[in-house]
């Protein structure tokens, strides 16, 4: 009997398909470490317009959910489950305001995944805290995600054949991804507060300029990198890098901790 051959993973920046949530007018509500000032709703509301157009002018098929004013933070789509092209992982975010968001999500995903599991109870993790590369899913402690919660998530990564490892987020650092993202499949942009851990060695390592950590949650999809419109240097370097960058504003949605990954599940 003949096996057929193993279909190669297409590179994990490949993506189809994506879903986003509009932002609730309770948005301005939403979660901060830093308090300086509530968002203006209708400026959100205008960045992520340009950040869903940003989306399908890179080649992704995306899907609009709509608002939930119950849940302020609840645009930020990628904290509460994990998707993969093979299946999708409802998480248990850490915020205890944001954890009626599964529920709210889980129909969603079981209308389109064939596999959908459910990290246990009792531990936590935030979908902002997980880097998928092209060797493994990265899975950083936080204030958000915890042993327990990381542990299980390995479990249920192991079901569906992905392999993680556990590491440090910088303290202070709301999730292992506000400081980091894959550039291609052997480069990474980092704040060189996380580089320092030693956490990406194997990794080309690119450093964001200092003053600029919040470019580092970059987000790169197909043949594009979209990087926050605030940070000019991480933008020429990524430019001279030969990179394709798209910017995209960030400005009033940053006052809730937004970053790029944060607003859309791809796969
Ligand atoms: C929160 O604190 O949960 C939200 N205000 C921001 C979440 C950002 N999510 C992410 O970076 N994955």
């Amino acid at each position: 009997m003949s096996v057929p051959p193993a279909t190669p993973r297409p590179a994990v920046f490949r993506f189809d398909s994506a879903l986003v949530r509009t932002p609730a007018r309770s948005v301005v509500r939403g979660l901060r470490a830093d308090d300086r000032g509530d968002p203006a709703y209708d400026g959100v509301r205008s960045e992520h317009d340009a950040y869903v157009a940003a989306l399908r002018a890179a080649g992704v098929e995306v899907t609009v959910l709509p608002p939930l004013e119950a849940f302020p933070d609840s645009v930020f789509v990628e904290d509460p489950a994990l998707v993969f092209a093979e299946g999708a992982i409802l998480l248990r975010p850490g915020a205890a305001s944001r954890a009626g968001e599964v529920a709210e999500i889980a129909p969603v995903l079981r209308g389109i995944f064939d596999t959908v599991l459910e990290l246990p109870a009792p531990g936590f993790a935030d979908g902002g805290d997980v880097l998928l590369t092209p060797t493994g899913v990265m899975i950083g402690l936080s204030a958000r995600t915890d042993r327990v919660g990381a542990e299980a998530l390995l479990a249920c990564l192991d079901k569906l054949g992905r392999k993680g490892t556990i590491v440090e987020t910088p303290a202070g650092v709301l999730h292992f991804k506000t400081d980091c993202s894959l550039l291609d499949d052997e480069s990474v942009l980092s704040t060189r507060r996380l580089a320092r851990s030693g956490v990406f060695d194997g990794f080309r390592q690119v450093l964001v300029p200092e003053g600029e950590e919040a470019a580092a949650n970059a987000l790169r999809v197909n043949d594009v990198v979209l990087v926050a419109s605030g940070c000019p240097r991480t933008i020429a370097m990524l430019d001279g890098l030969g990179y394709r960058v798209v910017p995209v504003e960030t400005t009033e949605i940053g006052r809730v901790d937004a970053g790029l990954s944060c607003m859309s599940l791809r796969w």
